[in-house]
Formats: structure tokens, sequence, C-alpha cells
């Protein structure tokens, strides 16, 4: 699963990528090309591991992942490049980063005004995918010429559905679509389709605790944080720069000195996984404690396939239990003991905290 990091130019992109991935990109050569795009992955933080971790004292534990990817500046031009389009069409949300900081040595495109970014980067896409799905819908009309089918017309149909929403400047993000008819078109990978995490970037303050909760009102994104497969967050670029260099207990400091509790940028990484429509669930032990990412709705065989495709062949049943239940049971063995610890087959639809012991016949 990856994310893609979009946005105009300056607006603070690589500097975001930079902190989420904690990517050297001057080690790596640097921009030697500024339109390559970056790949990294960041850690999904996640208390709930931690206190597992706590119970368990394990070897090792593994946290959760996401990638993300740092494309160049968008814009009309830089969607015609099929280099760059490429990389775009490949993620699966986008995250867009909005110029809400006030620095008069960065330049931005006219005065500070994100909701006028969020309309006229959206719009971009929103050709880019009505130029590709014009495209289609002249081809298909041809095939349909030499011999109707089922699945043309339906195809066809979509695609008409599509041009029209996309004309009302509608994305295709808010549209709603069967399962199949998802499957039918994903492989357009279009852009407004893709589930969008805006990120507003603002100034450092000493309030920010308080302005970063206020971000989204004040900068009258309020009502987009409401549309269909989209969401609203807001971080500090700057002040999260200065975070990355420290140790846990300057951090935390540092963090109180601002009135705040968390980062800014745990609550992007976490709400960029919830876009995805990601869960977690845990394997708990001595050796290993460990996050498994899965999609919301996923059986008890699919999740056991995450951690070995041969746990999902040979899977029998799994023991499971939600990671607070284990907590204050204290033990595995005194959860079975106080019945929370239950066994669940092969219908069983995994629960975003749940531990899981699979049993299999492998
Ligand atoms: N004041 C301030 N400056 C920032 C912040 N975030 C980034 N910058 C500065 O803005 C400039 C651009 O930052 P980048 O992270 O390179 O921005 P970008 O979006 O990747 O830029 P392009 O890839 O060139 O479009 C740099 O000089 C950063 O130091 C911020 O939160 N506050
Ligand atoms: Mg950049």
């Amino acid at each position: 699963m990856k994310t893609g990091i979009i946005g105009l130019p300056q607006v603070g992109k690589t500097s975001l990528f930079k902190i989420l991935t904690g990517a050297r990109l001057e080690e790596h050569g640097g921009y030697s090309n500024p339109r390559e795009a970056h790949i990294g992955v960041a850690r999904v933080p996640d208390e709930r591991l931690d206190k597992l971790s706590a119970l368990y004292s394990p070897k090792k534990t593994t946290y959760a992942t996401v990638e993300y990817v740092d494309v160049a500046a968008i814009g009309q031009e830089a969607l015609k490049e099929t280099a760059f389009l490429t990389n775009l069409r490949n993620v699966d949300a986008l995250i867009h980063v909005l110029r809400a900081f006030e620095d008069d040595a960065i330049p931005h495109v006219g005065a500070i005004d994100p909701l006028r970014d969020v309309k006229n980067v959206e719009f971009d896409l929103m050709v880019s995918d009505l130029t590709q799905i014009e495209k289609r819908i002249e081809r298909v009309e041809k095939d349909m010429k030499k011999g109707r089918t089922a699945d043309l017309e339906r195809e066809h149909a979509l695609l008409l559905r599509s041009k029209a929403a996309l004309e009302k400047e509608q994305p295709l993000r808010e549209l709603e679509m069967t399962a199949e008819e998802k499957k039918l078109i994903r492989g357009f990978m279009f852009l407004s389709q893709k589930p969008i995490l805006y990120a507003l970037n603002i100034s450092e303050s000493a309030t920010l605790g308080a302005d970063l909760e206020n971000a989204a009102a004040k900068f009258k994104l309020d009502a987009v944080a409401q549309r269909p497969n989209a969401a609203v967050t807001a971080i500090c670029g700057k002040v999260e720069a200065e975070l990355a260099e420290m140790d846990e207990a300057e951090a935390a400091d540092f963090l109180e000195s601002y009135g705040l509790h968390e980062s800014g940028l745990v609550r992007l990484i976490r709400k960029s996984y919830e876009l995805l429509g990601l869960i977690s669930f845990f394997t708990a032990g001595e050796d290993e404690c460990r996050a498994w990412t899965v999609p919301l709705g996923s059986k008890a065989p699919q999740g056991a396939g995450a951690i070995h495709s041969d746990l999902e062949h040979h899977f029998i049943r799994a023991e499971t239990i939600r990671w607070d239940a284990l907590l204050d049971a204290g033990s595995e063995a005194a959860a079975r003991a106080k019945g929370t610890l239950r066994l669940e087959g092969k219908e069983y639809v995994v629960q975003d905290g749940d531990v899981m012991h699979i049993r299999h016949s492998g």
C-alpha cells in the first residue's frame, strides 16, 4: 500500500516525506534529478502494541508500516509527463500538502489560501482523469461497433457516468460504485478516485496545540473534511523537523511546551492508514510482538495470510482476544480461564486491535 505526497511547489512535501520516513535523501545522491520520485517507509505508531510489548518483553517489536512516495510539484504540465503520471497513478491514496504557514522567504502562488489550492489541484486531477476517460470511451465505442458484448456495455455505461461526474466537477472518489464496478475501472488508476488526506502545513506558534486543532476550521476546510473518502489534518513541518532530531524524553518535553501530547506526524500517519481502509491485528509472544496490516472486513484466514501464505491455506482456527482484554487478564492463560479468549473460525471478520494466535495444520 502506497501513499503519494502531492501539492503545489514549495509547500513542504519533501520536508514532510523526510520526517515521515527518516530518509536522508542527501546520502542517496540528493536532488540530481528533481523530478524523480522518492520512496520511503514509515512506521505506524501504535500505543496498543507498545502496551502488549510491555507485557511480553519480546526480543523484537515490529510495527505496521505505510509506504510514502514524494513526487515533484503537481500542475497541468507535470500531469502531462508520463513518468510523473505513472508514479502518481501507482499509489493507493494521496496526501495533499497545503501551504498554510507564513514565511515571506518562501514564495507561493498568490496569497496563502489552502481552500483555493485544494480546488485547483483537484481540478488538475479531474482534468487528467477526464482526458483518459474520453480516450477510452472513443476506443470502447469503436469496439462496440464491431460487436457489442455485455462487458463493453458495462464499461461504457460506467465511463459515461464517470465522465458526467467529472464534468460537474465531482471527483471520482465521491462516486458511488459497486465492488464490481470498482474492479472494472481499477486498471485506469484514476487520480481523482484515490482517497485523499489534506495536510495543512501551518506556522509555528506558542499555541501550536490549539492551532493544530483549529486549523481545519480556520482555513475553511471543514466542509472538505466531510466529503466522501477525504479527511483533513494539520501539521507544523518546522516543529516536526525539530522533533525528528530529538530523543524521546526531549521530544516529550518539547511537545508539552507547545501544549501537545502527541506529534502531528503521529496523527497524520494514523489518518493515512485509516484512509487506506487498513486495520491492524497483533501477534504477541516472547519472541516478537507484531502488528499486521489487513484491509477492513478481512476474514481470519486472510489475516493469517498476511503473516504467511501457508497459514492461510492451512488455517484451522484463530485464538482471538481484544488487545485490552488481554492486558486486563494479564496473560493468555488467565484470559483462557476467564473465558475472554475465543476460538474463531474461517468466517470470522478480523477486528482492529485483535490479538490472534493462528492454529494451522501445515
Ligand atoms: N517556515 C516554514 N518553512 C517550511 C516548512 N516546511 C517546509 N518549509 C520550507 O519550504 C521550502 C520548500 O520545502 P520542501 O519540503 O522542499 O517543499 P516541496 O513541496 O517538496 O517543494 P518542491 O518539491 O520544490 O515543490 C524549504 O525551504 C523548506 O525549508 C514549514 O513548515 N515552515
Ligand atoms: Mg519536493
